[in-house]
C-alpha cells in the first residue's frame, strides 16, 4: 500500500481531501503527474558511472542534492509534532527546506528542528502588512536562507472537496501563528503586484524566488523587478484549475529566463526520475509537496526522511542509468522530443 492511501486510512476525511485535492475538476492535479510520465528520456551509455554525485548550489549555498521540500501548511494537521517532525525530517535526510508562512509551529522552534540544514521561508503577503513584515523579519533572524514569495494564491482557489467537506481547521490546531490575529485562511493580499519583490528583497536584504510563475513574460518581469530566482508552480493544481501542468510549462519558462536567473519546478513529482526529467528541462532545483505530507502523516520524522532518501536514492540511480556521473551532466538532449 502506498503512503498516500495510509495516510488515507488514518486522517480525518476532511484533513486527508484537504492535503489530496485540487481545484474545480482537479485537472491540472491530474495533469501535473502525467506530464512528467509522458516524457521520455534518451539515456547515454559508457560514461563511467562508478562514482554518481548528487550534490549542486542554489542561490550561492551548497546542498547535497537538486530535492526540495516545497511549503505546506498545517503540518500539526498531519502529526502531533508538526512542523518541528517534518524540519527534523528533512534535515536528516539533507534536503533544503521551505516553511510556509501557515505553519502551525513559532518559526523559532522549526529553525531550531532543522539545526544547520539549509532552509528558505514563504512568504503569503497579507492585507496587515506589519504581521507580514514581523513573520518575514522573525524567519530573517531566525536563519531562512532566502524569501520565497508565492504569487499564485491572491486568493485560495475553489477547493470542491473543502466545499463538500464543509472543511475548517480543526480546533486542536493551537495558535497557527499567521492565523491568529483577525481574518483567516482569506487573509491574503490579492492586491499585491511585481513590485512587493523589489520590496521583499530591499527590506530584508535575502534572495526573492518567486513561486507560481508559468509564464515566460512572467518570470522576465519578476527578474527585472529584482527575483533571484523563478519557481514554476500551479500550487499543485490547489488554484486555477485547468492551468498547465508544471512539466509542460517548464521549458518555455527556461527559455525566456536564459543566464538571468536560476529555475526551480514544484508538482507531481513522484519518483527520482521525474527529479531526473525536471533537470533535464532546466530545472536547477525540483520541490516535493504532498509526498512529505503523506509521510509526516503516517510516519512522523522518520518516515519523513526515508521518503526523502527513498527520493536521493532513485534519483541517483536514474543518473547513472542515463549515463550522468553529475547532476551538471543532464542537459536538455536527454530529453527524447
Ligand atoms: C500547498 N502549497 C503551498 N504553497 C505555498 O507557497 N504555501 C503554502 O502554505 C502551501 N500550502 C500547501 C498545503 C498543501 C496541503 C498542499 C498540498 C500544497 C503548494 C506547495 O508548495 C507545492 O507547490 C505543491 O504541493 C507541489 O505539488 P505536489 O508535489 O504536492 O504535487
Ligand atoms: C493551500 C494554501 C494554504 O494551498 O497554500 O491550501
Amino acid at each position: 500500500m502506498d503512503l498516500e492511501e495510509r495516510a488515507r486510512e488514518i486522517l480525518p476525511q476532511g484533513v486527508y481531501d484537504y492535503v489530496a485535492g485540487g481545484a474545480g475538476d482537479e485537472l491540472t492535479l491530474q495533469e501535473n503527474v502525467a506530464a512528467w510520465q509522458r516524457i521520455r528520456l534518451l539515456p547515454r551509455v559508457l560514461r563511467d558511472v562508478s562514482a554518481v554525485d548528487l550534490g549542486t548550489t542554489a542561490l550561492g549555498t551548497d546542498l547535497g542534492s537538486p530535492i526540495g521540500v516545497a511549503p505546506t501548511a498545517f503540518h500539526r494537521m498531519l502529526h502531533p509534532d508538526g512542523e518541528v517532525a517534518s524540519a527534523a525530517g528533512v534535515a536528516a535526510a539533507g534536503a533544503l527546506h521551505v516553511v510556509s508562512t501557515r505553519s502551525t509551529t513559532p518559526v523559532e522552534q522549526v529553525a531550531e528542528a532543522l539545526g544547520d540544514n539549509p532552509w528558505w521561508y514563504q512568504v503569503y503577503v497579507l492585507r496587515d502588512r506589519g504581521l507580514t513584515e514581523e513573520l518575514v523579519r522573525r524567519a530573517v533572524t531566525a536563519g531562512a536562507k532566502a524569501l520565497v514569495l508565492t504569487a499564485d494564491t491572491p486568493r485560495l482557489g475553489l477547493r470542491l472537496r473543502d466545499v463538500r467537506n464543509d472543511f475548517t481547521l480543526p480546533p486542536n490546531l493551537g495558535s497557527p501563528e499567521s492565523l491568529d490575529r483577525p481574518g483567516n485562511l482569506a487573509d491574503q493580499d490579492p492586491a499585491v503586484t511585481f513590485d512587493d519583490i523589489g520590496w521583499l528583497a530591499s527590506t530584508f536584504g535575502l534572495p526573492v524566488v518567486v513561486k507560481g510563475v508559468l509564464r515566460g513574460d512572467d518570470a522576465k518581469s519578476s527578474i527585472a523587478a529584482g527575483a533571484a530566482a523563478i519557481w514554476v508552480s500551479n500550487h499543485g493544481g490547489r488554484q486555477l484549475d485547468g492551468a498547465v501542468a508544471t512539466a509542460d510549462a517548464l521549458p518555455a519558462v527556461v527559455d525566456s529566463v536564459g543566464d538571468s536567473a536560476e529555475v526551480y519546478v514544484d508538482g507531481g513529482v513522484r519518483r527520482g526520475i521525474d527529479v531526473l526529467r525536471g533537470i533535464a528541462l532546466g530545472a536547477g532545483l525540483v520541490f516535493v509537496g504532498r509526498p512529505v505530507s503523506w509521510a509526516l502523516a503516517v510516519g512522523g520524522s522518520e518516515l519523513v526522511a526515508t521518503t526523502l532518501q527513498t527520493l536521493r536514492d532513485e534519483l541517483e540511480l536514474a543518473l547513472a542509468l542515463a549515463g550522468c556521473p553529475k547532476v551538471g551532466d543532464v542537459t536538455s538532449d536527454l530529453v527524447a522530443r
